[in-house]
């Protein structure tokens, strides 16, 4: 039988036998699939300074040791329940939320939990070569810790889809570890999770941008009647922050390096001559995952996701900030490509759900990309970064046909062609970029010389502790 002990929960494990056993088969399973598409060179001869969540109160938060990758304890949580919650929005609110899923919308929940799970792996075989580049082992901990997370993050849909989906959902369980990022035939659901993540600009974009939609989605889905699903994900949430830490710090700390590196030069953009990392080239990464990351919300006119709010599924984030929880009457105005053309129009609220939770995400970006900005002011730099048009490379969406620039100005075909890679990352950016990721540094203390040490360490361990260390 399946050690409960090894297993961290909060949900009765050890008393749950039909649990026990479904996992008992899954399990192994999962094993397998870490060893073969999680870090690889980093599964058997490395202990790595991680963080294991042990339970949901704070303290089950400083729990530090050294683990190898494979041996860690990937729990299982849900936060408290709130003592008599209510569905807070749609056609149910104010009724006592589920604590079962209901028949009718068994498919509609199930296919939610599926899309959410298949994002976690997927990240981690997306990142699973990086621990061979890495600018210094305090990142390659960082890395890791992220990757186990988002490891746990699968266990926690995992255990959803066994507990509450019967048969279905051990099948989908199963599925969840063999589609696999970037596969031609048995590809990722979400696009995003199929690109490929091959070098540290990738990485710590994807961290800011494409982790800040797990924000925005997990945020929403904390809202769903049906409150198992909001328990998890509310917990999921508290190690979603960890990761957009990684990826807002990991670009600060690149362009504190590429400031200095420019004053050295006297203000000369030629930083690629000294081994760093140019501006442009940071906007392109930027221009890239946003956008990728803003089709992660799905149509921007959708039924699903009216029906998703009407059945009180799936929310708004913060539900609580709105006034008006029904939805019913209230219509939503935004660009409606028609024809060629861009009109300005007003559709019912409730399709426009994913328009909505568009906004909040782009809101959240601005406010790290502002925060960005004041490193390059305070060096004195004249340059800002900035957030691309919503419409610019869209593959989802009724813009993913046409095309616009980073301003919104709609381009011809011929033009989109011939121009996309002074927007976009290109190939030689990237060649550019591995050539200078060539080495990895793995002496404690030491970072890459594109990238400026973090200002502390983790746990209040100095910066030069051997974050990861190579058994003996
Ligand atoms: N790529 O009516 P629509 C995270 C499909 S990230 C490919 O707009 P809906 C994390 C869609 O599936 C957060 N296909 O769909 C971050 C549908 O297909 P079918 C992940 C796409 O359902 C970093 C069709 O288009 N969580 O946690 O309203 C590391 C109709 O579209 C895409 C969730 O996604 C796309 N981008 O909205 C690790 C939450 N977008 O069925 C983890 C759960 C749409 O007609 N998912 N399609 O063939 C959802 O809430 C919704 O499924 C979506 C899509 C918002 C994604």
């Amino acid at each position: 039988m399946i050690s409960a002990e090894r297993i961290p929960n909060n949900v009765g494990l050890s008393g749950n036998k039909r649990l026990q056993r479904a996992l008992e088969h899954w399990q192994p399973k999962y094993i397998q699939w870490w060893r073969d598409m999680g870090p690889q060179g980093f599964q058997d001869y490395h202990q790595v300074f991680v963080r294991t969540a042990v339970s949901v109160d704070p303290s089950g938060w400083a729990h530090f040791e050294y683990v190898k990758l494979p041996e860690y304890r990937w729990g299982i949580f849900l936060a408290d329940p709130v003592h008599d919650r209510r569905i807070g929005f749609g056609d149910f609110f104010g009724q006592p939320v589920w604590q079962e899923v209901p028949g009718e919308f068994r498919n509609q929940l199930r296919r939610l939990i599926v899309t959410q799970g298949d994002t976690e792996p997927a990240s981690v075989e997306q990142q699973r070569w990086l621990g061979q580049r890495c600018p210094s082992l305090y990142d390659l901990r960082n890395l890791f810790q992220v990757n186990v997370e988002e490891g746990r993050h699968l266990w926690a849909m995992v255990y959803l889809l066994h507990s509450y989906f019967g048969r279905d959902g051990r099948d989908e369980a199963e599925e969840l570890l063999e589609r696999q990022s970037g596969n031609r035939d048995k590809p990722r659901i979400l696009d995003a999770f199929n690109e490929p993540i091959d070098n540290w600009l990738d990485f710590f974009m994807f961290t800011m941008f494409t982790d800040r939609d797990g924000k925005s989605q997990l945020l929403s889905l904390s809202e769903s009647s049906l409150d198992p699903l909001s328990r998890t994900t509310r917990f999921m949430l508290t190690e979603e922050a960890h990761h957009m830490f990684v990826g807002e710090t990991g670009i600060a700390r690149i362009l504190e390096r590429t400031c200095q590196l420019m004053t050295s030069a006297g203000y000369s953009e030629d930083v690629r001559k000294l081994g760093g990392i140019d501006l442009p080239t940071i906007q392109k990464f930027i221009n890239l995952w946003f956008s990728l990351s803003l089709d992660l919300h799905g149509n921007e006119i959708s039924t699903n996701a009216a029906s998703y709010f009407a059945n009180g599924l799936k929310g708004r984030a913060q539900e609580e900030k709105w006034d008006d929880h029904l939805v019913r009457e209230r219509h939503y105005e935004l660009d409606v490509a028609a024809d060629g053309r861009i009109e300005r129009k007003a559709i019912p609220m409730r399709t426009a759900m994913n328009e909505v939770l568009r906004d909040w995400y782009v809101g959240d970006c601005q406010a790290g990309v502002t925060r960005w900005n004041k490193i390059l002011e305070r060096h004195g730099m004249s340059d800002r970064l900035r957030l691309p048009d919503r419409k610019f490379n869209r593959g989802i969406g009724m813009f993913s046909s046409l095309h616009f620039d980073p301003n919104g100005t709609a381009l011809p075909d011929e033009a989109w062609a011939r121009r996309r890679h002074e927007w976009l990352p290109s190939p030689e950016d990237r060649e550019y970029l591995l050539s200078i990721m060539a080495e990895p540094v793995y002496e404690p203390g030491k970072f890459a010389n594109y990238i400026a040490p973090p200002l502390r360490g983790i746990n209040r361990m100095p910066i030069h502790f051997e974050y990861v260390r190579t058994e003996a």
